[in-house]
């Protein structure tokens, strides 16, 4: 049913909506998070977290990741022609991209036709997409970096993580997974690893983000530990268009 019904929303180039959570330092929001939101009229509200992984098994990731960057870019372009904001947008890219070819010519093509400058154009990617020929991963994200745009590890620790990438490929972000950041301000442990993580990352001139950030505790332990932004609850939770909009506005 899932499958189907994304199949048509794919063909029909509507019925997603893409919404945006802010990053930030010091309190100002130094970046933001595209993220992708689906009301199907029968299913409701189908979470990414459902949708994706479909997507990517039945081979239409690379057409919804596809129209994530050109939203995002145009979006974003609009917002600095407009005056509203001029920081990066991050894009979540699935692993798949990295056994295609596709992928440089559609990063291409989204900067192009919107015009947004490359600096301003991150892409989240998860440690996953190292397990599948990690030398092709590597030449692929120097192309990448080639074009100007930025890279980004997302839910850094989670998985299969390896600190060589960190010292082997060109990163300029990581975002430490939600749940080594959860309850940080009661938990010794979690707060020796995150710092040791901040250290090397800080060391290496590597941006950290942490991510799920929900209370004020949390968050005034992680501003102790090391500089970086932070996302989640605690700023904002991921907002459409027009919420972000007035999101900027009451910030300013
Ligand atoms: O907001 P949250 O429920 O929004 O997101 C759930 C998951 O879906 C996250 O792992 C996120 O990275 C992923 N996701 C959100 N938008 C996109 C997208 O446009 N493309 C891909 N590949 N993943 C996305
Ligand atoms: O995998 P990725 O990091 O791209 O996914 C981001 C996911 O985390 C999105 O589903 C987003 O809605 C969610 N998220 C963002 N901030 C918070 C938070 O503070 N708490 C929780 N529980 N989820 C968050
Ligand atoms: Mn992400
Ligand atoms: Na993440």
């Amino acid at each position: 049913l899932i499958e189907n019904a994304l199949r048509l929303v794919v063909e029909n180039g509507c019925g997603f909506e893409q919404y945006y959570q802010p990053k930030t330092q010091f309190g100002e929001v130094t970046s933001m998070e595209a993220l992708i939101r689906w009301h199907h009229p029968d299913l409701g509200h189908v979470s990414p977290s459902a949708f994706i992984p479909i997507a990517e098994d039945i081979g239409l990731i690379l057409q919804i990741d596809e129209w994530s960057l050109n939203q995002a870019c145009r979006q974003n372009k609009k917002w600095q022609d407009e005056g509203i904001i001029e920081v990066p947008i991050s894009v979540n890219i699935s692993a798949k991209h990295f056994q295609q070819d596709y992928l440089i010519p559609m990063i291409e093509s989204a900067l192009l036709e919107s015009g947004m400058e490359a600096k301003y154009l991150k892409l989240e990617i998860t440690e996953s997409v190292f397990i599948k020929d990690p030398n092709r991963v590597a030449e692929v994200i120097r192309q990448i970096k080639s074009l100007g745009v930025l890279i980004s590890i997302d839910d850094f620790g989670k998985g299969y993580s390896s600190l060589s990438q960190l010292l082997l490929l060109p990163i300029d972000e990581i975002k430490i997974d939600r749940q080594f950041i959860q309850d940080i301000d009661q938990n010794d442990k979690k707060a020796l690893l995150v710092k040791s993580i901040f250290d090397i990352a800080n060391g290496l001139k590597i941006n950290v983000v942490s991510e799920g950030v929900e209370t004020e505790n949390e968050r005034a332990l992680l501003v102790g530990i090391g500089k970086g932004e932070i996302q989640g609850y605690l700023y904002s939770r991921p907002l459409s268009k027009e919420g972000m909009e007035e999101f900027l506005c009451v910030q300013t």
